[in-house]
């Protein structure tokens, strides 16, 4: 089927990215956004097929200008649609009242072992009915549309068992086929140690590991395998376990590590080969140097640590070891209810010590990789699709600038006006 063909004009950035499609950005590479000023995007059947200034669109497409429709970028930023790569997106039931608790002095993980934190927003998830859920992540899914994201990863982990897991990841599959976000599915049963085998950790680990990552696997409802592996949690011998049973499904691993306390999350992670490490909030500077020797992105949350009341992880020395760093909301009920990437990439500026240019880059071309999408989405070149969101800034930094104000205007999902004027359409 052919449409309209797509033009976007006049930009006055259009910031491309080009270059990245094949690897993550590292090092000096990641303030390379590669800009073209007085831009120029023509867009056809989803798909971007053609990038460069206003003047070479002219003249490379002279016949058939009359065709298009045309959005005016003039005085506006132009970028990929921005991507999250770490979301537990499907959950019911919210945890205000720990909030108020966590501003008393109770500690996340005290609040947990009281049998609240991810055990109160399982008891909610699993009475929720499929529906529920469903109308609840679609409102955060719209949320984030409006905040100028067009794809995000979405974790399981609030059902710990095999009936709730598999709810979750299907509400998460129906929400990929009807809403405009793309959404790329993480398996993570091994997301807290439910009440009931408290007394026999390991008896959990078989259970996920026998029964939930066969079937998961066998029902294609994820990609990915995630461990929280965390003093008190699941151990690194516990993780690296379920890391491996997965891959041994064809899961790829992600892992949650080093977020509260140093637990050599991030060596583990260079280990068994994880596509990504996130938090990494306390990870040793050996962890880190395996992480940038074996590739592994470090996908970064520092809205977490701001709403934990923590450091937050050292972006800086990780762009500076080399390892490749993407950067995302963690949006979930407990330590960072928010879907606005924007916020979390101005407190990547001000509290992990990167650049406007390197946030940008850790949430477009080094999200995509971050959950293996990067040949597809994540920057503006020819043959990929066409995911672009247009911010009412006339350039990149004043993005970060201009914090705690959402400034998209217009978002396009594989080449179809999506958002416009700052609304849903
Ligand atoms: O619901 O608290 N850290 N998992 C690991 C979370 C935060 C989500 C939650
Ligand atoms: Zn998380």
């Amino acid at each position: 089927m052919s449409t309209r063909p797509l033009w976007i004009r006049h930009a006055s950035q259009l910031v491309t990215l080009a270059g990245g499609s094949q690897a993550p950005l590292t090092g000096k590479r990641m303030e390379e956004l590669s800009i073209i000023e007085d831009g120029s995007v023509w867009v056809e059947d989803g798909i971007i097929r053609f990038v460069g200034t206003d003047q070479e669109a002219r003249a490379a497409y002279r016949d058939r200008l009359e065709e298009a429709e045309v959005i005016d970028a003039a005085g506006k930023l132009v970028t990929p649609g921005l991507i999250d790569p770490h979301t537990h997106l499907v959950f019911a039931g919210s945890r205000e009242n720990e909030f108020d608790m966590r501003l008393k002095g109770a500690t996340y993980m005290e609040i947990m072992n009281q049998g609240g934190g991810i055990h109160a927003t399982t008891e909610a998830t699993r009475k929720a009915s499929p529906e529920t859920l469903y109308a609840e992540s679609k409102k955060r899914l719209d949320q984030f549309l409006l905040h100028g994201v067009t794809t995000v990863e979405a974790k399981s982990g609030y059902g710990l068992t095999l009936e709730h897991e598999l709810k979750q990841l299907e509400v998460a599959a129906e929400l990929d086929r009807t809403h405009p976000i793309d959404i790329v599915s993480t398996f993570m049963g091994a997301h807290a140690v439910p009440r009931d085998y408290r007394d026999d950790p390991d008896r959990f680990v078989d259970y996920v590991i026998e029964e939930m990552i066969p079937e998961v696997a066998r029902r294609k409802l994820a990609v990915f395998n995630d461990v929280f592996c965390e003093r008190g949690v699941f151990t690194p011998e516990q993780s690296r376990r379920i890391l491996e049973a997965g891959r041994a499904y064809g899961l790829l691993p992600k892992i949650h590590a080093d977020e509260i306390e140093p637990y050599e999350g991030a060596e583990l992670a260079a280990e068994v080969g994880a596509v990504s490490a996130d938090h990494l909030l306390r990870a040793s500077d050996k962890g880190i140097a395996m992480m940038a020797e074996a590739g592994v992105i470090a996908v970064l949350l520092p809205g977490t640590a701001f709403f934990l009341m923590a450091e937050s992880a050292n972006g800086r020395k990780m762009i500076d070891a080399g390892v490749p760093v993407a950067i995302s909301t963690d949006c979930n009920p407990g330590s960072s209810p928010t879907v606005s990437l924007p916020l979390i990439m101005n407190l990547g500026c001000l509290k992990m010590g990167m650049t406007p240019a390197e946030v940008l880059t850790a949430a477009t071309i080094n999200a995509a990789h971050a959950i293996r999408r990067g040949h597809e989405v994540g920057s503006i070149e020819t043959g990929k699709q066409a995911d672009i969101t247009i911010f009412d800034v006339p350039n990149y930094m004043q993005l970060q600038y201009r914090y705690g104000v959402n400034h998209t205007h217009t978002v396009i999902k594989a080449g179809v006006k999506v958002v416009e004027g700052g609304r849903l359409i």
